[in-house]
């Protein structure tokens, strides 16, 4: 008994170291990838060393600063084209705009304008918002036509003068009926009131620079 039992004893420590074998051999398999990963990590040492080796080159510094000079040299070019050409185009536009004055005081002779004699004159109630004649003040150049047309339904006039003076004589359109039209130009300079002889609530002003 004594016999088989150490027999026995040996044959399972022998399973036993076996086993213990077999899960040495395991882990040691299972731990040959983390083997491996410090092997993987050598070459990462091997670039951190070349790394600096790459910054230790004294020409590497000189160089990055030369390969950026030009941008910078660019960008500063840049901005003074921009800034130069701004300038360019305000000029422009001063020369412009003076040209374009010069031309119109040299091409514009004597200007025609319209004062329209409004609808529904014919009665009181234009003159409390001073709207008898629309406009019924107006600033022009000596030498300018006024063309008052009637776009009311009844006949009125351009007479000059006030009602309470009655016509000054300088200009008198007589009846100036629906649709028609009268023109005057003013050659000298003053203030010339006129009004509406048929409607003398019918006030205006024409005033000649
Ligand atoms: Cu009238």
């Amino acid at each position: 008994m004594a016999g088989i039992d150490k027999a026995a004893i040996v044959f399972s420590i022998a399973i036993a170291l076996i086993g213990v074998g077999i899960a040495v051999a395991g882990e040691a398999a299972y731990n040959a990838p983390t083997i491996t990963a410090p092997a993987e990590s050598t070459p990462k040492v091997s670039t951190e060393t070349s790394e600096p080796k790459a910054q230790a080159d004294p020409f590497a510094s000189i160089a990055e600063k030369v390969k950026d000079a030009p941008k910078v040299a660019m960008d500063e070019v840049k901005e003074e084209v921009e800034e130069i050409s701004e300038e360019a185009m305000d000029i422009v536009d001063d020369v412009g705009s003076v040209i374009i004055e010069e031309v119109e005081e040299i091409t514009s002779g004597p200007v025609t304008h319209t004062v329209d004699i409004p609808v529904g004159t014919a009665v009181p109630g234009c003159e409390e918002t001073n709207a008898c004649y629309e406009p019924a003040d107006i600033t022009i150049n000596a030498g300018d036509t006024v063309n008052w047309i009637n776009i009311d339904t009844a006949a009125h006039t351009v007479t000059g003068g006030s009602p309470a003076d009655g016509p000054s004589g300088v200009f008198d359109s007589s009846l100036v009926m629906a649709d028609a039209e009268y023109a005057f130009t003013f050659n000298d300079a003053g203030n010339y009131d006129y009004f509406c002889m048929v409607h003398p609530w019918m006030v205006g002003t024409v005033t000649v620079n």
